[in-house]
Order: C-alpha cells, then structure tokens, then sequence
C-alpha cells in the first residue's frame, strides 16, 4: 500500500469514526457517500465549477478536476452555501461611535457539532454572540450540526471597536468544564483572563481596547493546545482612532482541526470550514483596495502563512502600525501572530490564495479571490 493510499484509506477511518460518534442516525445515512466518494469526486467538482461559475459571472476556471488537482481532498458540506461564511469573512463595518465609547458584550461558551468538511463532523468548543440565537445542541450526544458564524461555530465572532474603547465583556461558561476568555494586546493584568471559569460560571472583563491593530483572543484553560484546536478563538479589530482608508474588508483566519484527537491539524480551513472558499471564492471589485486580516491560530502546527497568486501586498505587522512593513506575497505567521495585509487586483480573474505549507492546503486551506 502507498503512502498516499495509506493517508487516503486513514483519512475515510476518521471520518466515518467521527461521523458515527458525532452525528448519530443521520451520519449513518451519509457513509454510503464515503463508499462511492470515488464515483462522486467528478460530479462533486463540476458542481462546484458551476458555482463558481455563478459566482464569477462566468469567469472561466478550466476543466472539472481542476480544484481538486490544485484545490485540496476537501470539499465544504454539502449543505453549505456561498453566504454561511459571510459573519466570518466580511467584519463588521466600523461604527461611528466616538472612540473611548462602552462597548459591552456577552459571550457564551458552548459545545457543538460543527460540519466542518463533506462528510466529516467534529464536537467543537465554541464562543458564541448571546444575542445570537442558538440552534447548536449543547451535549456530546445531540446530533445537531451548525454552519457559519454566531450559532456557536468556530473561529467565535468578530469583535469590533476603536483604540480607547472601554470593553466590557461578559462570558458565561454554559459547558460542563471549565473555560475563560484571554485577549492578546493591551490591558490590566487583572483582567487578563487566564483564570478558569467554572462550569455554570460567569466572568466580567473590563478592558481598554488597544493598541490598534488586529489581536486574537482564545481560551486559555488547560491543555490550553486542545481547548484552542477545539474551536475557542476569534478576533478583535481595534480601529485606529483616524479610520484606515476605505476597503473592501475581509478576514482571514487560518485554523486546523483535529477530528482524530491525534494532536495533528489533519484538516486546515480559512475561517473553520475546510475548501469552503475554494467552492465559493471571495468576490472583491477590480481595481478597488482590498484589506485582509489574517490571523494564524493553526494550534498543532510550528507556523502557517498566507500566500497571494499574481498580486503583491503591503504587510502591517498586527496592524499596529499605519506604515507598511513589507511589501510581498507571503507572509509567515507563528501561531497567534497576525497582520493586516493591503493590496488591488486590477484585472478582472481568479487569484489563488493559500498558506505556503502545501499540505496545509490540500488539507483544506486554498481558497480564491475573485475579481470582478
Ligand atoms: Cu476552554
């Protein structure tokens, strides 16, 4: 047996492991997928040419096994459509709250099942908007399954504030083991968050958002490596005071997933679900300023980075500074490092992106951005 049969013949034992222990009579019905994957990879790919197509405006992208030749061995669920991601690709838009302004915010920790590949399921540890309403499950044995941002899936939600922002954030641990809330960039130690919150409890953290830039946050209980491979992460946007110019704004985080507990990343996404942006690139207008956030929180692997096809980029280190420190197309990222990354794609196409680790994105990390 090859090396590549071998990895193949593993990769269908975790998935149907997961399915079964994780989505129950309804996984079940899905493994006879698994058993005609073969015989279904041709007609999966052109359906997501034809998708890319509608989002292209008919671009043309090549034959029908180009995205899985280029684009990676996974494909998003299934029931996955070209908005699920939206809340995690697209910020929030800046508000026009004067900067020092209260901003208050309650999260939740919950547990859920995240679809995070066709065919493949893993139980998550999510932070989650309490505005939000939750249609996750909130035990192991529920096969509840949740797409996209806000209902408890991961990466947790984009915050949003402006350097001198009073932050309030209350986080309510509705799980049966104990979790927190840890922001990097500035504050009191007191309210640094690497306390354990018990089940059932609750804390309030008060900090002064800064410096700008953009920082992640992530629960730091341990083993502090599986409470962040299980989901429990997002990002924070600290707006300078002056707003940066105006772009057309998307986030980007890099995360891995561990569905065989094996301490590996076997599968890698952009923003949690893997080959979603593959299926559905990112749509920008030609010829206008385009501002990435990437944050690298890929936890079982020593770095990640961004790679840009056929366009160069201005790099700002975390964002903490309005002066390029780079100019390039890949940049590299120690896990929890993170930049603001600004460029124009002046003709209209296809420009591929993914981490320069190239099994990290045939594990489900290549995306595009599409022009048009
Ligand atoms: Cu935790």
């Amino acid at each position: 047996m090859s090396d590549n049969q071998r990895s193949e013949k593993s990769r269908r034992a975790v998935t149907r492991r997961a399915l079964v222990q994780g989505v129950g009579l309804s996984g079940a019905a899905l493994l006879g997928a698994g058993v005609t994957r073969g015989a279904l990879r041709r007609s999966q790919a052109q359906e997501a040419i034809d998708d890319a197509h509608n989002h292209d405006l008919d671009i043309p992208v090549g034959d029908a096994l180009t995205r899985n030749q280029y684009g990676g061995i996974y494909d998003p669920p299934e029931l996955l459509d070209g908005n699920a991601l939206d809340a995690h690709t697209f910020p929030p838009p800046r508000d026009d709250l004067p900067p020092g302004s209260t901003r208050e915010f309650t999260l939740d920790v919950v547990e859920t099942h995240i679809e995070i590949s066709r065919d493949l399921a893993v139980y998550a540890w999510t932070y989650r908007l309490a505005s939000e309403p939750l249609v996750s499950g909130g035990d192991a044995s529920a096969p509840v399954i949740v797409h996209g941002a806000g209902n408890g899936s991961a990466p947790g939600p984009i915050l949003r504030v402006k350097e001198g922002d009073q932050l309030r954030i209350t986080l309510r641990n509705r799980t049966e083991r104990a979790h927190n809330l840890h922001f990097h960039g500035r504050h009191s130690p007191q309210m640094d968050g690497w306390e354990p919150i018990p089940p059932g409890g609750e804390t309030v953290y008060e900090l002064t958002a800064g410096p700008f830039g953009v920082h992640p946050y992530h629960c730091h209980v341990m083993p502090i490596a599986q409470h962040i491979a299980k989901g429990m992460y997002g990002a924070l946007i600290v707006d300078p005071p002056e707003p940066r110019p105006p772009a057309q704004e998307v986030m980007l985080m890099l995360c891995g997933w561990d569905p065989d507990e094996s301490g590996r990343s076997s599968v890698a996404t952009w923003n949690g679900i893997a080959g979603y942006y593959g299926k559905f690139p990112i749509k920008v207008t030609a010829g206008d300023p385009v501002r990435v956030y990437v944050l690298n929180m890929l936890e079982y692997e020593p770095v990640g980075s961004f790679h840009l096809h056929a366009q160069t980029f201005d790099v700002f280190p975390a964002g903490t500074r309005l002066t390029p420190a780079a100019h390039t197309d890949v940049i590299t990222l120690g896990i929890a490092e993170r930049a603001i990354l600004e460029f124009t794609l002046p003709e209209r196409g296809r420009y591929m992106f993914h981490p320069h680790q190239h099994h990290l994105m045939e594990r489900g990390a290549m995306g595009w951005f599409s022009a048009i």
